[in-house]
C-alpha cells in the first residue's frame, strides 16, 4: 500500500466514520487550533465581470455560456475604496477581488496593484483571485502588501478534465507554487456537487493536504447551478455531504481557515450551525458573491447573534512567525481515536 493510498484510506475512514463522532473530532481539534465562537466575515468584489475564455462548467462569467450576467472591467481606486469600507463597517475583515481572467493582462496588473494597495491602507486583509500568474507577479502582489491569492483545485485531479477543458490541474498547482514562493498565504479550496464520486472528494482533500505549500485558508463551495451554464440541472448537495466535508478538512489541515463559502443561501440556518461546529470559521459576507445572490446581511448578522458567535477582527499584517509557520500536520491518524 502506497503512502498516497493510506492517506487516502485516513481520509475516507474519518469522512464515512459516524456522523457526530466525525463533528465532534473535528470541533475539538477546531477549538484547540482556533478561538472559540468566532467567525471571519469576508467580502467579495468583483472587479472584472464576465467574458472569461475559460470553459469551466460551473461558472456563469465564461464567455462560451449564455447566461445573461452583467459585464465590466475594472474599477477604479475610488470605487475600491467605497466598498471596502462598507465592508469593514458591515464587520468584514478580508476584502476579496476576483477577476474573471485565465491570467490577467498586462496592462491590467499595474491597476489591480493599486486596487491591492488601497484594500491594504484600509487595514483590512487583501486576497484576490486573478486566474493564472508567474512568479514575478506573485512576488509583485506580496509587495503590494497582499495577505493572500485564491486559486481553487475545484475538484479532484481525476476529474478534472470532465469540468474544464481548456486547462490542467497541473496548471493551477504551478500557479500555487509561484503563490506559497512568494510567501503570499494559499486560499485553495473547492466546489462540491459537480458530479464527482466519493473517492474522488477524498482525492480532493487528499490533494489539498498534499500541496507543497498548505493552504492557509479552504474554501469549501457547493455548486451554485446557473442557468446556460452546463451544470445548470445539477442536483444539489446533500448538507451532511457539506458537514462531513467541512469536518473532514479540519481534522486533516488542523490550521487552516475553512471557508464555507458560495451555497449558503440554499442552507437552512441549523445547516450551517452544523458547518461552524464541524470547523468552518469563515465565511462571505454581503448579498452578493461573484455574480449570484448570497444570505441577507441582516440575516446573517441574526443567526451570529443566536450562535453567540463573535466576529473576527483583522489579523493583518500577519506576524511573521504566524505567517511562515506550517500550516498543516498530518493529525489525522491520531484523530480516529479521539
Ligand atoms: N478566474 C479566476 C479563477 O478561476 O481562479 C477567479 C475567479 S473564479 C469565479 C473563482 C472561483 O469561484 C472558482 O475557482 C470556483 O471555485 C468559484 N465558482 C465559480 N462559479 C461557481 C459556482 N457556480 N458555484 C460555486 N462556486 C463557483
Ligand atoms: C471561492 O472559493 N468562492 C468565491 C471566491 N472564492 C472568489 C466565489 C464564488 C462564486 C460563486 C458564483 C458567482 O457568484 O459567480
Ligand atoms: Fe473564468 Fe474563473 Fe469562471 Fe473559470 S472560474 S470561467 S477561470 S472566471
Amino acid at each position: 500500500m502506497t503512502t498516497e493510498h493510506s492517506l487516502r484510506q485516513r481520509i475516507r475512514d474519518c469522512y464515512e466514520q459516524p456522523f457526530f463522532d466525525l463533528i465532534t473530532q473535528a470541533h475539538q481539534l477546531h477549538v484547540a487550533h482556533h478561538p472559540k465562537n468566532e467567525v471571519q466575515l469576508a467580502t467579495l468584489s468583483n472587479i472584472k465581470s464576465g467574458l472569461c475564455p475559460e470553459d469551466c462548467s460551473y461558472c456563469p462569467q465564461s464567455a462560451r455560456y449564455n447566461t445573461g450576467i452583467d459585464t465590466w472591467q475594472l474599477p477604479s481606486e475610488d470605487e475600491i475604496r467605497q466598498q471596502v469600507q462598507e465592508a469593514k463597517a458591515n464587520g468584514s475583515s478580508r476584502f476579496c477581488m476576483g477577476a474573471a481572467w485565465r491570467t490577467p493582462p498586462k496592462k491590467d496588473f499595474s491597476k489591480v496593484l493599486d486596487l491591492v494597495r488601497v484594500v491594504v491602507n484600509e487595514g483590512m486583509e487583501a486576497c484576490v483571485t486573478l486566474g493564472m500568474i508567474d512568479a514575478e507577479q506573485a512576488h509583485g502582489l506580496k509587495e503590494a502588501g497582499l495577505t493572500a491569492y485564491n486559486h481553487n483545485i475545484d475538484t479532484a485531479p481525476s476529474h478534472y478534465k470532465d469540468v474544464i477543458t481548456t486547462r490542467t490541474i497541473d496548471d493551477r498547482l504551478e500557479t500555487l507554487n509561484h503563490v506559497g514562493s512568494a510567501g503570499l498565504q494559499i486560499c485553495c479550496g473547492g466546489i462540491l456537487g459537480l458530479g464527482e464520486t466519493l473517492e474522488q472528494r477524498m482525492e480532493f482533500i487528499e490533494t489539498l493536504c498534499q500541496m507543497e505549500h498548505p493552504p492557509a485558508s479552504v474554501p469549501i463551495n457547493c455548486l451554485v447551478p446557473v442557468e446556460g451554464t452546463p451544470l445548470a440541472d445539477t442536483k444539489p448537495v446533500d448538507p451532511f455531504e457539506l458537514v462531513r466535508t467541512i469536518a473532514t478538512v479540519r481534522l486533516f489541515l488542523p490550521k487552516a481557515r475553512v471557508r464555507l463559502s458560495a451555497g449558503r443561501l440554499s442552507l437552512s440556518d441549523e445547516a450551517q450551525a452544523l458547518c461552524f461546529y464541524a470547523g468552518a470559521n469563515s465565511m462571505f459576507s454581503g448579498e452578493k458573491l461573484l455574480t449570484t445572490a448570497n444570505n441577507e446581511l441582516s440575516d446573517d448578522m441574526v443567526l451570529i447573534d443566536k450562535l453567540n458567535l463573535s466576529i473576527q477582527q483583522p489579523t493583518c499584517p500577519l506576524p511573521r512567525e504566524i505567517s511562515l509557520e506550517r500550516l498543516s500536520e498530518p493529525v489525522a491518524g491520531s484523530v480516529v481515536a479521539v
